[in-house]
């Protein structure tokens, strides 16, 4: 696929996906959306990849949905094409991705943000919901995923005041696992990235999936399904490398059998 809205990379076993909308903030428009699909998609295919960065510029992540796209739309447009679903599939992504953010991270460019599995922050990254500014709400989740992370009382201030938080507060506050100088932010996610693709990828997989089952589940039904996957890791060659390697003092030889 040729991808006009967005830079496709592999850097050794990581995929790199860089919005590249610059005039427009990167505004997520139809396109911006079908193409991180498609490319988020091919690399989950791609048995030489184990993880993958997502990002922006450093003046924004992203602007949010593109507000020219949706302008003149009707309810009745909106309601029967379900505009933006298409975003709950990049959401099944099944291997790890990496938001690096710099800049910008508003109403849909916070709530993609969030759709990853962590966030590394640059330190001039702004975060907010203003779509209460523009007479509407959050859309892509950010009603439900930004309570999850930061709890009602910001997440409320957030979304109905559409003030934006700076990388300290995303931090105190848990929306990012960590804040690094601009200039590093790349680096450091393609490091964080590198790391996670080192490891054996079935447990990567499992990891990834039990940590967002603790989102919707139970904390007894959580707990079974990570005993049960933990479990099941026993059946792969993976595990007896790792733990062998352990032992024998060495770096162990992952081949996510
Ligand atoms: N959509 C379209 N174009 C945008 C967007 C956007 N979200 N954001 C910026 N742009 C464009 C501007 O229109 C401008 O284009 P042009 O040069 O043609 O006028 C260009 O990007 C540069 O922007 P500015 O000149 O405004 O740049 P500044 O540095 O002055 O300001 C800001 C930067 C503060 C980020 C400002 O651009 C801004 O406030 N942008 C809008 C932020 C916003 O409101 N985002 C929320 C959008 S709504 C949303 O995301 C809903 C998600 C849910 C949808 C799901 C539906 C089911």
């Amino acid at each position: 696929m040729t991808y006009e809205t967005i830079l496709v990379e592999t850097r050794g076993k990581v995929g790199l996906i860089t919005l590249n909308r610059p005039k427009a903030l990167n505004a997520l428009n139809s396109q911006v959306l079908a193409e991180v699909v498609a490319a988020a998609g091919a690399f989950n295919a791609d048995a030489g990849i184990g993880a993958m960065v997502l990002t922006g510029s450093e003046k924004a992540f992203a602007a949010g949905a593109d507000i020219k796209e949706m302008q003149a739309m009707s309810f009745a447009d909106a309601y029967t094409q379900d505009f933006f679903v298409g975003w709950e599939e990049f959401t099944r992504t099944r291997k790890p991705i990496v938001a690096a953010v710099a800049g910008y991270a508003l109403g849909g460019g916070c709530e993609l943000a969030m759709m990853c599995d962590f966030i590394i922050a640059g330190d001039n990254a702004k975060f907010g919901q203003p779509e209460i500014t523009l007479g509407v709400m959050p859309g892509m989740g950010g009603s439900q995923r930004l309570t999850r992370f930061v709890g009602k009382s910001k997440a409320m201030d957030m979304c109905l005041t559409g003030r934006m938080m700076d990388a300290a507060e995303a931090e105190r506050c848990g929306l990012v696992s960590r804040v690094v100088p601009v200039a590093e932010l790349l680096d450091e996610a393609l490091k964080a990235a590198a790391k996670i693709a080192e490891f054996s990828l079935p447990s990567v997989m499992m990891t990834k999936e039990a940590v967002n089952r603790a989102y919707e589940t139970t904390l007894a039904e959580g707990l079974r399904f990570e005993r049960r996957l933990f479990h099941s890791l026993f059946a792969l060659d993976d595990q007896k490398e790792g733990m062998a390697a352990f032992v024998e003092k060495r770096k162990p030889n992952f081949t996510n059998r």
